[in-house]
């Protein structure tokens, strides 16, 4: 922790470049730019390239598992993204993918795809060139909490010129950011080794305050269909005791009463996580 100086208590604040919201794209693939700025303490998103692991943006499309960004001085494709209105929502992460839950760090924009994704053409660059590593890009894990070994090696397309990843999309039509928004951000993906002990609950809260802060909300938690527990402080959790295997995580932004707070279909989403010993 000492090598990482203050940078965990930085204020890293985030801003669209493209898309900008309410935009159109023609075309299935949406380029994704970021800018960073705010009180940042030495805080920089970039891969380490020896253990595959550094600060990084999770960026979500619609409500679907976020993905990595390492590199925000390269564009970040979004590909065979389908027709239709969709949200991208982006928050800086630490390595081990703790958001930043400062002002201005998670910011949200929603655009509209014309003419979106043909899964059965390749995936191209912008300039027509057939990407070849898109398959590999796609199927990358990223490495799971506080590790910094075991997908050194799988994370070897850190050198491929773009980050990126195909995406089929979802239904963002409802969303609406004036409405209480608890955005999903972990766990997920595949945890091994080590990484298996404490798996951490994290997410990010948009006009919500929940109890145990002032507010009327509570997110509401569940691993695999068990019992309803509830979470009463903006902090990640961690939860022991994970039997190999696969599992499922549901978390919930609920209000005074126990019911889900309706902003599109957000306000309530499971993951499947995989447990390897
Ligand atoms: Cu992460």
């Amino acid at each position: 922790m000492a090598a990482r100086g203050e940078q965990d208590q930085a204020k890293p604040t985030l801003k669209f470049i493209e898309p900008h919201d309410g935009q159109t794209i023609n075309g299935s693939t949406v380029n994704l730019k970021l800018s960073l700025s705010g009180d940042l303490k030495g805080y920089k998103p970039m891969k380490d390239p020896a253990t595959g692991t550094g600060n990084h943006i999770h960026v979500i499309l619609d409500n679907q598992p976020y993905e990595a960004y390492y590199n925000l001085d390269q564009p970040f494709e979004l590909r065979n993204v389908s027709e239709g209105k969709h949200t991208l929502r982006v928050f800086p992460s630490r390595p081990w993918h703790e958001s930043f839950k400062n002002e201005g760090a998670f910011q949200m924009v929603t655009f509209t795809v014309k003419g979106g994704g043909d899964a059965s053409k390749p995936t191209t660059t912008n300039s027509g060139q057939r990407m070849a590593d898109s398959q590999s890009a796609a199927n990358k894990t990223e490495t799971p909490l506080k590790s910094a070994n075991s997908n050194a090696a799988t994370n070897s397309n850190a050198a491929a010129p773009r980050e990126g990843k195909d995406m089929a999309g979802g239904n963002a039509s409802d969303v609406d950011m004036k409405k209480p928004l608890l955005t999903y951000s972990r766990p997920k993906g595949e945890y091994k080794g080590a990484d298996t002990e404490a798996i951490m609950i994290d997410f990010w809260l948009w006009n919500a305050k929940l109890q145990g802060d002032g507010g009327d909300y509570r997110v509401r938690y569940s691993v695999d269909g068990g019992e309803a527990k509830y979470i009463d402080k903006w902090e990640p959790i961690w939860l022991k005791g994970w039997t190999p295997g696969k599992h499922t995580v549901k978390l919930e932004l609920v209000d005074k009463d126990g019911n889900v707070v309706a902003n599109g279909d957000y306000n309530s989403t499971s993951r499947d996580i995989t447990v390897t010993p």
